[in-house]
């Protein structure tokens, strides 16, 4: 039995089982008994499938409709009074329209279904860094996903007391229907709704609509940052230094957080620890340094591509208490995914619930896909071998470094680092990626993504830059900004980088910069690492790779800043000056190398 005391919550539950009128109400406590209760009536609803007790322990399955596998982002609005409020990268809807339309969806979705009550901490309870949710969700599959991704229960009811503030989050399979299918944020009130969906990124409401697009919202009002980064920390000789790092989605984020270190640097001790692998909160703290602290509590990650090269640390973070989404169920209970660890089961069920076979095609005579290429595995991070053992202090850890990237064949070296502060915002705001085959568009195509935020950031992007410069201000001594770039290629379309565990020679040479070490040299888009500055030890390039991956081409850069020109100018008047001038004082720079 759940001990509330908070009018305002029981209130707010009420009115919202008015609308949807659900058969029963259950406040989750968080206790181990509630989950195996919560499995249990999820497997006989036929919503879940215990894995192999002997070789998954505690894990399951689930698999979600074909048309409901990955975030919607043309589905996705931030209500606000004021339409500019959500700038020119947002969808935007007023809240009389938002609230009327979903309530119409919503009345009467959860006949013959419960409600769950969540309430969940992002962050450590009590910390200061941390903010309090309340989902009330009809899905069992959220409540346990829930439980892994954030701190749940009794504990974060006491935190919140009789009348503290956390935001409402309503979250509704209704019929699953994609044409009744909103993502909607209020931060005006504190507020998300959500409707039609049960995929993660649009159910799971406190990862990127609280822990990201609300938060974002709240963390400009109260000076403070929300951002799509990983933080890791590197350990040497006893001091562990901390980097957090923004990549856009599907960039490898969740792999560079658990590196190993490579062979060839084995001789140097390095450690690497996790403290997140996808969302950083960031506040100054005491001493004047910038601090962060991962708002989560699990790991949501991409399934395809892990392995024991790509990260050995995953594969052995989701042996156990894991729930996998969409990957390929074995005949014998196991999970298995494309690009994935160990050899396929023999038969199996395939992500849309079709029978497969490794040599089973689809209808183009391609090889029929056993797990969606989105699917996804829900692990704790307490599970993961690198995870920092001060993974959860309420203080959070100090940062050195600020690291953005993108994916550019061409263009961006290896690594550089900003000239200052604010060099290091455009840096950010320009960051990019090229289209993959995969995705909707022509191939090459330039995606801006500035801070890998831009599903992500719950207002104005131009007010958000507006917003970073002002941190920059407001921090005494504020880490160094880098951009690096993994994905280089050669002229053969061969990546000129190994990436993976060897990406820590890079951070190496990032950690040294923010200490004052480090050779670098100065050139018109910031500091280049000089030849000899990145350890190579053991590590066999092909001859003349550094020489390429560390190339900076004016050429190419002028072209860049035509790209640059047209995205900042989407903002109008919202956009800082500051980055305008960024912007020309790199061409400036750039002309006279040019003419030198
Ligand atoms: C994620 C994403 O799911 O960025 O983390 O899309
Ligand atoms: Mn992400």
């Amino acid at each position: 039995m759940v001990n509330i005391k908070h009018a305002k919550l029981k209130a707010w539950v009420d009115e919202v089982a008015n609308i949807c009128t659900p058969d029963a109400i259950v406040w989750v406590d968080g206790s181990e008994e509630e989950k195996k209760r919560l499995e249990r009536r999820g497997v006989a609803r036929g919503q879940l499938i215990p894995l192999d007790a002997g070789k998954y322990p505690g894990c399951f399955y689930s698999r979600s409709k074909a048309n409901d596998v990955a975030r919607t982002e043309h589905l996705t609005y931030i209500c606000t009074k004021d339409k500019e409020a959500v700038g020119p990268t947002n969808n935007w809807m007023s809240p009389e329209e938002g609230y009327q339309k979903a309530r119409e969806i919503l009345k009467g979705s959860m006949v013959g279904h419960t409600l769950y009550v969540i309430p969940f901490s992002m962050g450590p309870i009590g910390s200061p860094f941390s903010k309090i949710g309340v989902e009330l969700t009809d899905s069992i599959y959220v409540v346990l996903n829930m439980r892994i991704m954030t701190r749940i229960g009794q504990a974060v009811l006491d935190q919140l007391g009789t009348d503290g503030e956390f935001v409402k989050c309503l979250h509704s399979k209704a019929d699953l229907d994609v044409n009744k299918r909103m993502i909607l944020h209020f931060p005006e009130d504190n507020t998300i709704w959500s409707v039609g969906s049960a995929y993660g990124g649009n159910a799971l409401l406190g990862k990127k609509c609280l822990a990201l697009r609300i938060a974002s919202w709240q963390a400009r009002k109260e000076g403070w940052m929300a951002e799509h980064m990983l933080i890791l920390g590197v350990e040497q000789n006893g001091k562990t230094e901390y980097v957090v790092a923004a990549f856009p989605s599907a960039c490898g984020k969740t792999n560079l957080a658990m590196i190993v270190p490579p062979e060839g640097l084995k001789g140097k001790g390095l450690k690497i620890w996790t403290v997140g692998d996808d969302i950083a909160w960031l506040r100054v703290g005491p001493d004047g340094r910038l601090w962060a602290c991962n708002p989560e509590a699990g790991f949501f990650g991409v399934a395809p591509g892990t392995n024991s090269k790509s990260n050995p640390n995953a594969i052995k973070t989701v042996q156990k208490n894991t729930i996998f989404t969409n990957v390929l169920l074995g005949d014998d209970l196991s999970v298995w995914w494309e690009d994935g660890e160990g050899a396929p089961p023999a038969s199996g069920t395939n992500w849309e619930g079709r029978p497969w076979k490794p040599d089973f095609k689809d209808k183009n005579g391609r090889p029929l896909l056993g797990a969606h290429p989105n699917s996804r595995f829900t692990a704790p991070a307490g599970q993961c071998p690198s995870i920092a053992p001060n993974w959860e202090d309420p203080k959070g850890v100090p940062i050195s470094a600020v690291i953005f990237g993108g994916r550019r064949e061409r263009l961006a070296p290896l690594v550089f680092e900003s000239l200052d502060w604010n060099h290091g915002v455009y840096l950010g705001s320009t960051v990019a990626s090229e289209r993959t085959a995969a995705a909707e568009g022509s191939v090459g195509e330039i995606r801006r993504d500035p801070m890998a935020m831009l599903p992500f950031c719950g207002y104005n992007m131009g007010e958000y830059f507006g917003h970073w410069i002002e941190m920059g201000a407001k921090i005494p001594k504020p880490p160094k900004i880098f951009h690096v770039n993994w994905f280089r290629k050669d002229a053969n379309g061969k990546f000129l980088w190994p990436g993976y565990g060897e990406n820590l020679r890079v951070l190496e040479w990032i950690l040294a910069r923010a200490r004052g070490e480090g050779k670098a040299d100065k050139t018109p888009i910031g500091y280049l690492p000089t030849k000899d500055a990145i350890d190579l030890t053991g590590l066999n390039l092909t001859a003349g790779a550094m020489d390429q991956l560390l190339a900076v081409k004016p050429e190419e850069w002028a072209g860049e800043l035509d790209g640059v020109k047209t995205f900042f100018e989407k903002f109008g008047a919202q956009l800082p000056k500051e980055l305008w001038s960024q912007f020309n004082a790199l061409k400036d720079r750039l002309k006279s190398k040019v003419t030198a």
